[in-house]
């Protein structure tokens, strides 16, 4: 097939999930373009059968905000007329489940058939698509689409319960890489973050409010209390200053370390011993699936379709949202339990192998068939 994605080029999670299934794609023998903004930060390699489309949008003084959305709509309508496109997929309905429905339209005044798939990741349907200056256009771009994902049970749910949805939404999960995700060892860099043989607790984010960075700090100062551990904290965003300030506040920074952004996430993750994702919102929980692949137990929040990839007392815990104690009681639990901490690791690797990327594309490859075989001009 020959496939558009549409994706935010960014660090963020359905960027990262987009640019991975278009590589996946590719290297199944699809022709895959990426249309965007800029190059898509996981794309970082030359794929035979990939290519990328930039959408500039142009600069001119009656402009406040450069029209990205006529942009990107005139640049899928060329690509998917030259390039002879089959299906377009959209990640993240804002603004793209919109932008697609119009190039669509241009392209049905022209003779042109492209059907949709729109992909649904979280927020676009959570704490943004439900805005009011965002809602009526995420509700019809979403009924307009002739497919609709959703990346977990829960977010399929909370749609249905938003919106007026009069599309079925398909559930296909977020995978995950193995060739890239799996525990190496990584013995000297485990020395040098812990020269002692500490603990090693991890948290990856893009430190939105979301995510509750606060809590994971306060998670690991009750920890420390009873056992001797580090907390790396990976990711930049706009609590980072005072995550920084509330560490020197706790006289907790000799403890921690903030790592910044970093590409190989799964080389920290090879020498950490528990994960922590404690968010208020959470449609899947990407960053908890890498840390399992890798065989790190997560304790998290019982947000959104965490629950869905961390299995309460297996591959972890699962706390109530903001149960700083509770989340801290089972950290120790299994910290200071190396035998129920090496069971775990071993439940998070084989939870996440229900996740295998070889699992989840040919789910991706039979919907775009299904969608292609009943759409129609
Ligand atoms: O969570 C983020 O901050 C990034 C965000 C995004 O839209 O890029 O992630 C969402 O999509 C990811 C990939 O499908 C999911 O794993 C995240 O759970 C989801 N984030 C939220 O629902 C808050």
């Amino acid at each position: 097939m020959k496939i558009g994605i549409v994706c935010y080029p960014t660090f963020g999670g359905s960027g990262v999930v987009a640019t991975e299934l278009g590589i996946g794609l590719a290297g199944k023998g699809h022709e895959v373009h990426f249309i965007t903004y800029k190059r898509p930060v996981r794309l970082t390699t030359f794929h035979a059968n990939v290519f990328f489309h930039e959408v500039t949008a142009m600069e001119y003084p009656l402009f406040e905000f450069a029209p990205y959305e006529t942009a990107l709509a005139s640049k899928l309508v060329d690509v998917i007329r030259f390039e002879k496109l089959d299906i377009l997929h959209v990640h993240y309905a804002i603004p793209h489940a919109a932008v697609a429905y119009m190039s669509k339209q241009i392209l049905k005044s022209k003779g042109i058939h492209i059907p949709i798939i729109t992909t649904l990741h979280g927020t676009d349907i959570t704490l943004v698509g439900t805005d009011s200056s965002f809602a009526p256009v995420v509700e019809f771009s979403i009924n307009s689409s002739d497919g609709v994902t959703a990346v977990s049970h829960h977010l399929k749910e909370e749609t249905l319960q938003t919106f007026q949805i009069k599309q079925d939404i398909r559930v296909i999960h977020n995978f995950i890489d193995f060739s890239r995700f799996r525990k190496t060892n990584k013995d000297h860099f485990k020395k040098a973050i812990a020269p002692d043989g500490e603990k090693i607790l991890v948290h990856i984010s893009n430190f939105r409010k979301v995510k509750k960075v606060e809590d994971v700090v306060r998670i690991f100062e009750i920890v420390i209390s009873k056992v001797s551990a580090k907390l790396l904290l990976i990711g930049d965003g706009p609590e980072r200053n005072s995550m920084e300030e509330l560490c020197r506040k706790l006289n907790i920074c000799d403890h921690v370390r903030f790592l910044g952004k970093q590409e190989a996430v799964e080389e920290i993750l090879a020498v950490s011993d528990l994960f922590i994702l404690p968010s208020q919102n959470e449609s899947f929980g990407l960053a908890a699936l890498e840390a399992m692949a890798c065989e790190v137990p997560v304790i998290s929040s019982n947000a959104g379709g965490l629950p869905e990839v961390n299995i309460d007392g297996v591959t972890g815990y699962v706390c109530d949202i903001g149960d700083v104690t509770g989340m801290a009681k089972r950290c120790i639990e299994l910290l200071e339990d190396d035998i129920s901490l090496a069971k775990f690791r071993k439940n998070a690797f084989s939870q996440a192998k229900k996740f295998d990327i070889h699992e989840i594309l040919p789910q991706y490859e039979n919907y775009y068939l299904e969608v292609i075989s009943k759409s129609q001009l």
